[in-house]
């Protein structure tokens, strides 16, 4: 199996930290999607991270359909996601979130980075900056209510929440601060000490 992309992208941490999380060997080719875009597009036409490479060398890609494909390899009972309803629903909920948090961010990253500054759009930049403040305000009231492991058994929950945090950390710490959300801070920073995250950082 073989995993493309960089790990500065939440999408492709998320996959690379569950697979550690599963015991699953995987061969990660660390490529970007900009500045290397042809290396990419030989891997991938439509130049997307991640992209996911099967033993049987179909190219899978989006991260939650990568995910699923590993969720069914492992077999029941062996992933990341529970198999009770409520248990799956919350954990489907906690992730949606945190996806919605990865999404703004990014556009918030892209419109600051590949825009030039003259054609960056300030209602936009403010939408999507209020989305992410809320889908984080979300994650925050939910932790609250009822903890998630961070620790060794961390769900797919888990992963995409502490992943996403980081992220946001990384390139939109000026529009979500890192005292804004002291639970989802206190989260991250105990997912980030183990081992299948320290083994995979960021940057
Ligand atoms: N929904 C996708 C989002 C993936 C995504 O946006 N990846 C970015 C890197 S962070 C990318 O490939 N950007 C290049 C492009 O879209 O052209 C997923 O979950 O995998």
């Amino acid at each position: 199996m073989k995993l493309i992309g960089m790990l500065d992208s939440p999408y492709v941490r998320r996959v690379a930290v569950s697979l550690k999380r599963l015991g699953v060997a995987f061969e990660h080719e660390s490529v970007s999607v900009f500045r290397e875009m042809e290396r990419f597009r030989a891997l991938n036409p439509v130049v997307k991270a991640p992209t996911f490479i099967t033993d049987e060398g179909e190219v899978l890609m989006e991260s939650s359909l990568i995910l699923d494909y590993l969720e069914c390899w492992i077999g029941p009972g062996r992933g990341l996601m529970p198999s009770t309803l409520p248990e799956r629903t919350r954990t489907l909920r906690l992730t949606g979130l945190a996806l919605v948090a990865y999404e703004k961010a990014v556009q918030i990253h892209y419109e600051r980075n590949l825009r030039p500054t003259e054609r960056q759009h300030a209602p936009w930049l403010e939408r999507v900056s209020e989305q992410l403040r809320t889908a984080c305000g979300e994650l925050e009231r939910e932790l609250l209510a009822q903890p998630c492991s961070a620790g060794v058994t961390i769900g797919q929950d888990g992963i995409s929440i502490a992943v996403g945090w980081s992220f946001i950390q990384l390139v939109a710490s000026d529009t979500v601060g890192a005292d804004d959300f002291p639970a989802l801070a206190t989260f991250t920073a105990e997912a980030e000490a183990l081992a299948i995250f320290r083994t995979l950082p960021m940057v």
